[in-house]
């Protein structure tokens, strides 16, 4: 039986052939469907978590009792969970775990390109790279046997093609795996330094045991003998490229890339006159290959950024272009749509105000991350998630007169529980001032909506506890919270410029719902008096995709409009009105 498939279908399939019990993981594109796959398999227990650490230290728990875990992330969501997996590193394993890494060659969807395969080699744990929908599949169930035989983490890195890519994967029948249960072990998982010590050593034998069974798998590190005198190493989606680049080339496609099958590439090299080695990003085979004494052709002709395709290594490997990939679009006339909030979010008024009132604004990841871009253009700092509370804390504390007072930190309620709060403790910790903006849409809609822990639900839709952000923050000790609709623009400003000249920490925090997970019913739309608009543009400021001008004056896109009415509250003129509603 086979089917077609999503790559990252392929593997929620994956592990649910190998019998995994649990699986957790924090959305993030390109890795979020995996786990939204795993749920509709009833009998795993599948999770969000709040953050990717949070979801690796559950997964820690469930390894212990011998279930086989797996957790999802996107590449920065390692750095998040960098801590327990280093550990996990050393402790091993009891059930299998995987923990899937999804990298963003190219930057789709991502602050940076990091090139996940260095964890694996820094952390000392096994690492598959699947090439296609397939190998998604079939790695990802045989990764919990390496994980188990090898007493290792193993690492399942992913990148955008792969995990983003439709094609055909068999379908294998789910193993029935024995519940191992706990096994006490204080000598393996209670990291004392004097335990740490000897696992070390552990690591070292998991890793040249590892390497020695790379070296000898032909499943795992295949090699396609072609007719020319030429070879390729390589690993991941790359693989498509250069076997169509180059279809008499002789291929090492290596699949378990950590610990590297180091004997088999020389052997491999001894068959070629001439050896190349394409992977995107980092020059991580090439180093090593060139460490171990191989002459090899590589990264110097190539990009060292973005994303490879079949143009790009036809380029490297044949110094031009061979087959025509692109679709010739010039004659389209296709209308540009840059990212932009959705009409009626409630992020819009927020931005709006911010930059009437010349705020300083430390951002922070998501939808409302576009409330950097024209026209609103009222963010001055993102960085990653949960990083615009310690900013603005600081920024707060060594700014000049245009910071001082007039500086807030905004974050989406998500984000707030992802990596935020521990920021707010600081500032209540150390006597801040700082103004915290929380942009409460009781959903993680960045990422298309998955639920957070102040959403109430599940990740199959079960009703769970609500977080209360505001009754959290009273809890943690912030003395001043307020809760504002905003919609309500006046109302805002007013309790803005309370909070900004208040003495301590105090937190904002604006409820809507995401109009787009919610389905939020639209109201009627507002209409533009042409006889009283003075043409300010200020109604075209607020960068609303259902308002924009036309002949001068601005026009209202009907059957965009929600009626959400920003764009009447920043009308000095009063031309902007809901018709029979006063502005
Ligand atoms: C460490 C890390 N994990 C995951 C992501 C992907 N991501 C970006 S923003 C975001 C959450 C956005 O939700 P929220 O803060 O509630 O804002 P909203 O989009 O709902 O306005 C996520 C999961 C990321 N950028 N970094």
């Amino acid at each position: 039986m086979k089917k077609l498939m999503l790559g990252n279908e392929a593997v929620a399939r994956g592990a649910w052939e190998a019998g995994v019990a649990f699986g957790s993981g924090y959305p993030g594109t390109p890795s979020t469907e995996i786990l939204e796959h795993l749920a509709k398999y009833p009998e795993v227990a599948v999770q969000w978590a709040p953050n990717e650490k949070v979801g690796l230290e559950v997964a820690l728990g469930a390894m212990l009792a011998g279930a086989r875990a797996l957790v999802t992330m996107k590449h920065v969501g390692l750095n998040v969970a960098a801590d327990p997996f280093f550990s996990a590193a050393y402790t091993g394993v009891n059930g299998g775990l995987v923990v899937v890494s999804a990298d963003d060659p190219g930057m789709h969807s991502s602050q940076d390109e990091q090139d996940n395969r260095y964890y694996a080699k820094m952390a000392k744990v096994l690492m598959v790279e699947p090439a296609d929908v397939e190998e998604a599949r079939w790695m990802t169930r045989e990764a919990f046997a390496l994980s188990e035989r090898f007493d290792s983490p193993v690492l399942l890195r992913m990148t955008t093609r792969v995990s983003h890519q439709t094609g055909v994967a068999g379908l294998g029948e789910p193993l029935s795996v024995a519940a191992k249960g706990f096994r006490k072990d204080i000598a393996k998982y209670v990291l004392l330094p004097s335990h740490a010590r000897d696992r070390r050593h552990k690591i070292e034998k998991r890793l040249r045991d590892a390497a020695a069974f790379g070296d000898s798998s032909d499943l795992w590190n295949p090699v396609r003998r072609g007719a020319s005198r030429v070879g390729v190493v390589t690993s991941g989606v790359a693989y498509g490229y250069v076997r169509e680049a180059l279809p008499d080339a002789s291929i090492l496609k290596i699949g378990l890339s950590w610990p590297l099958p180091m004997e088999r590439i020389k052997a491999f090299a001894a068959t070629v006159e001439e050896l190349y080695v394409v992977e995107e990003l980092e020059p991580f085979l090439e180093e090593a290959m060139r460490a171990a004494g191989l002459a090899v052709k590589g990264s110097e002709l190539r990009p060292y950024t973005g994303e490879l395709d079949l143009s790009t290594v036809e380029r490297m490997l044949l110094g031009a272009p061979h087959h025509a990939v692109s679709v010739d679009l010039s004659d389209t006339a296709i209308p540009a749509r840059p990212p932009t909030l959705c009409p009626g979010c409630g992020h819009r008024g927020m931005f709006t105000l911010f930059r009437e009132m010349g705020l300083r604004v430390m951002g922070d990841i998501g939808c409302y991350t576009l409330g950097a871009l024209r026209p609103l253009a009222a963010m001055d700092a993102c960085l990653c998630m949960g990083a615009s509370v310690g900013m603005a804390e600081g920024l707060q504390k060594f700014g000049g007169p245009k910071e001082k007072g007039r500086t807030v930190g905004v974050i989406g309620d998500s984000t707030f529980f992802h990596t935020g709060l521990p920021g707010l403790l600081d500032m209540l910790a150390n006597g801040s001032d700082a103004t915290l903006v929380i942009l409460d849409n009781a959903v993680t809609a960045m990422t298309g909506g998955q639920p957070n822990p102040g959403t109430g639900r599940d990740i199959r839709g079960g009703a769970t506890v609500r977080l209360d952000l505001g009754a959290l923050c009273r809890g943690l000790g912030v003395t001043r919270v307020r809760e504002v609709d905003p919609y309500d623009m006046a109302a805002v400003r007013k309790v803005l410029e309370e909070e900004l000249a208040a003495p301590e920490v105090s937190v904002v925090i604006a409820k809507a719902p995401c109009v787009l997970e919610y389905r939020v019913a639209a109201g009627r739309p507002v209409e533009v008096d042409v006889e009283t608009c003075t043409r300010c543009g200020a109604c075209i400021r607020v960068g609303c995709m259902a308002i924009h001008e036309q002949g001068g004056y601005p026009n209202v896109d009907a059957g965009l409009c929600t009626g959400c009415s920003v764009c009447a509250q920043v009308c000095d003129a009063g031309s902007i009105a809901v018709p029979g509603e006063k502005n």
